[in-house]
C-alpha cells in the first residue's frame, strides 16, 4: 500500500524506538561500525511490507555501519524463498569481496547459504532406532519453537454460528492447567500448536520409502565425514507417525528445492521434466502453487514415480509452526481458562478438500483432549489503563474476538468494584446476516443491558431486503460520537480482522475526522499517523 511520508515517518519512528530500546547498550556497542547486509520476509497484502528490515539498515548504517549488499525483500505471497536465494548469492559473493576471501567454491558454498535445509543425498541421512524413549510432546515442540510449550486440556467447542449457516465459527474454551505460560492480558494471543489431519499422516506414511517401523523410536542422523550424528532439524528421539503428525507442516505447497529434489528422484521422464520446470521456473511455481495450494500428499499422488525416501522429506519438510489466536476472554474473570473464537476454514480445489491445519483441529477437539499452547504478547493491543478514554472497537467477522476479552475484562473491573469508574466502550460489528452469524449477539444485548457495552452497532452485508452494509457505513453515520471520541476525549480506536477491511477502516476515519474537525485529508493523514504513535489506534490484523 502506498505510504504518505507523514505516516511512514511517524511509524518508522516509532519502530526505531523500539529497535533501539530493545538493545541494549552493549549489544549497539557490538553493532556499531560493522559490515552488513539485511534481508526482510514479509507480506505485500501488508502495509509496511519489510519496513522494519530498512528500520535495521537505517539503524545500522546510523551507528557507522557500511551496507556491503542492497537490502533484499521476500514476499510470503510470491518468490520469497527465490528472492532470497538470489539476494544470499549476491549478499555471499559481496562479503567475500568486502573481507578479501578468494580461495572459496563459490557455487557450493552459496547453494548451502540459499539453502535453509541442508542437501540430500542417498545415504547421508538415516533413521536409527533407539532404545532410549521418545521426547515428550511438549518438550520436543519447545525444543523445535524455542519457546516452552506447554499441555492445556479442550473444555468444549461450540458452534457460534446457527445451524441453517453454511460456516462454522468455533468459541474453543481451554482450560489452562495452572500453567504459568498461559497467563494472559486482554488482547493477548493464544498460540496453538496443532496436529495434521490423520488421513493426510496415514497417506503420507502409506507413500514414503522407509526401513523402520511408523512406531519405533527412531532418532534421525546425518553423516559428517566418518561418523554418524543427530541431525538439527529433529534433535529428539521421536516415532515417524509424531514427527509427520505434530512436528512438519505437510499441508503447505512442497518448496521449489524440494521439487527438484523429487524431479532427481522421478523415474518417469515426463514427472522429471515438469517437476524440474517447476524447480526452476519461478513464474511457473508460482502460478502453480497458487492455482492448486497442493499439499505434499497431492504432490506426490499426481507424481507417481517419485521415490520419496523418508529422511529426504523429513529434511526438506518446514516445521509445523503454531497458529496464534486472539483471545476471546479475559483471566481475571475466568482465572483457569482461555478462550479463543476460531473460524473454520475449509474450501475445494479441483475436487480435492483442503481444510485449514489449525482451525480443523480445533474444531475437532473433544472435552478433555490435550490441547498444546503458550502466549503471545500483543504489543499494545490492550485496553487503556485509563478507565475515563473512552473506547471504540472495530471487528466485523471473527475480527470480533479480542474485543471478548475487553468487555469481560471490563465485566471483571465493573464486579470487582462497583463505584470504580465505567469504561465508555463502543463496539463495531459486521456479520453477513443476523439469523446466521451474528455471533455474540446475545452476550453484547446482555452486555448492554447491563451498561459494560455503552452501544453496539452491527452492519449486515446479506440481510434480507437491507442495503449491503459494512462497519466502515456505520462508523460513517455515527461521525459525531467518533470524531468527539477520538478528537475531544482522546480515546483508543481498536481494528481487528482482515488487511483490506482494516485498510477501509483507516481511509474512513481520516474521512470522518476531515469532516468533523474540517481538516485537510493531509492534516487527517498526520493525526491518524500520531494517533498510531502515541498507541491510540490500534491494529491487529490477519491476512
Ligand atoms: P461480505 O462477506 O458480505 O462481503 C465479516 O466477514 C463481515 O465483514 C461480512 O459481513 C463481510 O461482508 C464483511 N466485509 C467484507 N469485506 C469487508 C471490508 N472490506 N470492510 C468491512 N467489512 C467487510
Amino acid at each position: 500500500m502506498p505510504m504518505q511520508g507523514s505516516f511512514q515517518d511517524g511509524l518508522e519512528a516509532m519502530i526505531a524506538e523500539t529497535a533501539s530500546s530493545s538493545l541494549s547498550t552493549e549489544s549497539l556497542e557490538i553493532l556499531t561500525n560493522v559490515r552488513f547486509a539485511v534481508f526482510g520476509l514479509g507480506s505485500r497484502a501488508y502495509p509496511n511490507f519489510c519496513s522494519f528490515a530498512h528500520i535495521v539498515k537505517r539503524l545500522l548504517k546510523s551507528l557507522g555501519g557500511e551496507e556491503i549488499h542492497e537490502t533484499g525483500e521476500g514476499d510470503e505471497l510470491c518468490g520469497q524463498e527465490s528472492s532470497f536465494n538470489e539476494w544470499a548469492a549476491g549478499a555471499f559473493k559481496a562479503a567475500c569481496d568486502s573481507f578479501g576471501i578468494y580461495d572459496v567454491d563459490m557455487k557450493a558454498a552459496i547453494s548451502s547459504i540459499a539453502s535453509s535445509a541442508k542437501d540430500w543425498k542417498k545415504g547421508l541421512f538415516k533413521l536409527s532406532k533407539t532404545p532410549v524413549g521418545n521426547e515428550s510432546i511438549p518438550e520436543a515442540l519447545s525444543k523445535l519453537h524455542r519457546k516452552k510449550v506447554v499441555p492445556a486440556k479442550c473444555i468444549s467447542v461450540q458452534n457460534l454460528q446457527s445451524s441453517q449457516s453454511d460456516r462454522v465459527t468455533n468459541l474453543v474454551k481451554i482450560d489452562r492447567c495452572g500453567h504459568d505460560e498461559i497467563m494472559y492480558k486482554a488482547g493477548d494471543h493464544l498460540s496453538v500448536y496443532p496436529t495434521n489431519e490423520k488421513v493426510l499422516v496415514d497417506a503420507l506414511l502409506d507413500r514414503v520409502i522407509c526401513d523402520v517401523g511408523y512406531d519405533d523410536c527412531v532418532t534421525m542422523e546425518i553423516k559428517e565425514v566418518d561418523k554418524w550424528v543427530q541431525s538439527n532439524k529433529i534433535p529428539f528421539v521421536t516415532t515417524l507417525r509424531q514427527m509427520i503428525t505434530s512436528y512438519l507442516d505437510i499441508t503447505s505447497p512442497p518448496s521449489p528445492k524440494l521439487l527438484a529434489v523429487f524431479s532427481e528422484e522421478a523415474t518417469n521422464e515426463e514427472e522429471k521434466n515438469e517437476l524440474e520446470l517447476l524447480s526452476t521456473d519461478n513464474d511457473k511455481y508460482e502460478d502453480w502453487s497458487h492455482a492448486n495450494y497442493p499439499n505434499i500428499v497431492e504432490v506426490l499422488e499426481k507424481f507417481k514415480s517419485v521415490a520419496c525416501d523418508v529422511t529426504m522429506l523429513i529434511n526438506h519438510l518446514p516445521l509445523l509452526n503454531p497458529r496464534h489466536y486472539s483471545i476471546s476472554s479475559s483471566q481475571d474473570l475466568h482465572p483457569s481458562e482461555v478462550h479463543v473464537t476460531v473460524a473454520l476454514v475449509s474450501y475445494e480445489i479441483k475436487g480435492n478438500t483442503h481444510n485449514g491445519v489449525c482451525s480443523y483441529y480445533l474444531s475437532n477437539l473433544k472435552p478433555n483432549d490435550v490441547v498444546y499452547c503458550n502466549i503471545r504478547k500483543a504489543s499494545s493491543f490492550y485496553l487503556p489503563t485509563d478507565r475515563s478514554s473512552p473506547v471504540i472497537m472495530i471487528g466485523p467477522g471473527t475480527g470480533i474476538a479480542p474485543f471478548r476479552s475487553f468487555w469481560q475484562q471490563a465485566l471483571f473491573e465493573h464486579t470487582e468494584n462497583k463505584d470504580s469508574v465505567k469504561r465508555d466502550m463502543t463496539l463495531y460489528f459486521g456479520c453477513r446476516n443476523s439469523k446466521h452469524d451474528d455471533i455474540y449477539a446475545k452476550e453484547t444485548t446482555e452486555l448492554v443491558n447491563q451498561k459494560i457495552l455503552s452501544s453496539v452497532r452491527t452492519a449486515y452485508s446479506r440481510e434480507e431486503n437491507l442495503p449491503k452494509t459494512y462497519v466502515q457505513q456505520i462508523l460513517h453515520q455515527d461521525m459525531e460520537k467518533v470524531g468527539e471520541t477520538i478528537l475531544d476525549k482522546q480515546g483508543h480506536v481498536y481494528v481487528c480482522g482482515d488487511v483490506t477491511m482494516a485498510s477501509d477502516v483507516s481511509k474512513m476515519i481520516t474521512k470522518i475526522l476531515q469532516e468533523y474537525a474540517a481538516l485537510s485529508d493531509e492534516e487527517a493523514k498526520q493525526f491518524i499517523s500520531e494517533l498510531r504513535t502515541s498507541k491510540r489506534y490500534h491494529e491487529d490484523i490477519f491476512g
